[in-house]
């Protein structure tokens, strides 16, 4: 069977550049579409390619025409969302193949794809998933009993056997297709650093359940660690590449596993740098882990600081705490790490909580502070929780640098004072 794998253009829109001229927040983002080689990786005896339209936007008809395909594969992100529908109708009236979606979006809010031009959507993390699907359209079975893929039956609910996932949808025995994207390469680099960067995953999901957050329905809440010589191994493929970054959603969340893993890759000799997504108490419990990793090469973390305060904290259900997050940041700093920080702006904000939130991160010099507005993602707690108040519900605005929610300042003034955190907090920065 041929399949082309298709990662969408970079997609959304911005309130603030387009109402008020603030152009300084757009960003345009590139990162290998790791989602994309690890379903090819389990794909052996089909033909495939990988499309990335961030790469080059407008390359779906030509290579439709090329490699006429007969599935199309989408993966997307809620902001992305719109611009895959509009892809799939391309597909349909440009080829006959057949078209099914997954990722992020697919797994936190499947009926938003239950459209003519899709066929079926994969629920979750999609490997074996989508190799079981392959299978029956080979095999000319029925598609209508795999775990995780629901037919998509327009006009009317989806019905689908959900996934009950484990170890096994790694499928770790066949590594991600990172050959598939040798062409784009060169466009996966770290500008701060000038350095070429690649994506490795450890593990998937998380065990928390933080309210704004679209992770836990990729593996219907549970966190599942790769084994320690399939990371070694996928590392090892990215031999040309300096700069590793670990994409689990929370790379240190078991303790254990970590510490393996670093011995292995001190043992594999292995001189790579990485940047790893952590947790706050996760530094704080075990910052023995985290000089461990420094000596293996560890570089930046990127922490989910998300709030300055207790309560907020509190209302996300972060566990875990003001205390905990200075704790952490005085760790990380002593150890020489540099500081990814991600903060959530609340619409809600007034100007002292913007300039406590200011002052904060001067203070601490926190080295990339990212700001992100609260954005009540579908599929998530704080999406029902806001439902109501929901004002904005194109997904093309839901890149979470836009209020979806009416603003408690005067919404140019909220735009401006949003502005001026990352200007003030970009100009020094390093990563
Ligand atoms: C790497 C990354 C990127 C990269 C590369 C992604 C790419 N495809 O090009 C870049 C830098 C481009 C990027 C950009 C953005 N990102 Co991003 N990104 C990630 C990150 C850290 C890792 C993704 C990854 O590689 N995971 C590992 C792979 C193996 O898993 P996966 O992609 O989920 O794929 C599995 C399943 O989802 C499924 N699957 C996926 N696609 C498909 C398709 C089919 C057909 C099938 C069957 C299955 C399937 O099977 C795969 C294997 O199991 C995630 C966080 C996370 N840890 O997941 C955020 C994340 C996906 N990003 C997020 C966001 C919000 C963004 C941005 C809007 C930036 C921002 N403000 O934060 C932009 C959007 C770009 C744009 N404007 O269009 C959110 C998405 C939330 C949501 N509901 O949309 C996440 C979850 C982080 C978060 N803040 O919560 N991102
Ligand atoms: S925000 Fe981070 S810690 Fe919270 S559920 Fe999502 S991935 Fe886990």
């Amino acid at each position: 069977m041929r399949i082309l794998l298709v990662n969408p253009p970079n997609s959304g829109r911005s309130i603030p550049e387009e109402r008020y001229g603030i152009s300084s927040l757009k960003q345009i983002f590139r990162g290998e579409p790791l989602g994309l080689e690890t379903l090819a990786g389990n794909l052996d005896s089909h033909s495939l390619r990988i499309l990335d339209l961030k790469i080059e936007p407008d390359g779906l008809v030509s290579e439709l025409e090329r490699f006429s395909p007969d599935l199309v594969a989408f993966t997307a992100m809620t902001c992305e969302a719109n611009a895959v529908v509009r892809l799939a109708a391309t597909v349909k009236e440009c080829a006959r193949a057949r078209v099914v979606v997954g990722g992020v979006h697919a797994s936190c809010d499947p009926e938003f794809f239950n459209q003519a031009n899709f066929d079926w959507i994969v629920v979750g993390l999609g490997k074996q998933s989508l190799r079981e699907l392959v299978d029956a359209l080979e095999g000319e079975q029925s598609t209508e009993n795999i775990p995780g893929v629901a037919p998509v039956r327009p006009g009317q609910p989806l019905v689908w056997q959900p996934r009950n996932f484990d170890r096994r949808d790694l499928v770790a025995d066949c590594s991600p297709r990172y050959d598939l994207v040798e062409q784009y390469r060169p466009h996966y680099h770290l500008q701060t650093l000038g350095l070429q960067m690649g994506l490795v995953a450890s593990a998937a999901g998380c065990p928390y359940d933080c309210s704004f957050c679209s992770i836990a329905p990729l593996t219907r809440g549970h966190y599942i660690s790769a084994s320690v010589d399939t990371v070694v191994r996928d590392i090892h493929c990215l031999d040309q590449t300096p700069v590793i970054r670990l994409v689990d959603a929370n790379t240190f969340g078991s303790p254990q596993h970590a510490r393996l893993l670093a011995d292995a890759i001190a043992k594999s000799g292995l001189r790579k740098q990485f940047l790893a997504d952590v947790r706050a108490d996760t530094v704080v419990r075990h910052p023995e882990l985290m000089r461990l990793w420094q000596e293996i090469g560890l570089r930046a973390v990127i922490i989910g600081f998300e709030e300055i305060d207790d309560g907020a904290l509190g209302a996300m259900n972060k566990e875990c705490s003001a205390t905990l997050n200075r704790e952490a940041i005085a760790i990380l700093h002593d150890l020489g790490l540099t500081i990814v920080g991600d903060f959530i702006v609340s619409p809600d904000y007034d100007e002292v909580q913007f300039d406590r939130l200011a002052d904060f991160v001067r203070q601490e010099q926190i080295e990339l502070p990212m700001f992100t507005v609260m954005t009540p993602l579908p599929g998530t707690r704080l999406y029902q929780e806001l439902q109501s108040r929901i004002c904005i519900h194109d997904l093309d605005f839901y890149t979470l640098t836009n209020s979806v929610l009416p603003t408690y300042l005067d919404e140019e003034l909220f735009y401006q004072r949003y502005a001026a955190l990352l200007q003030d907090g970009h100009h020094k920065a390093r990563v």
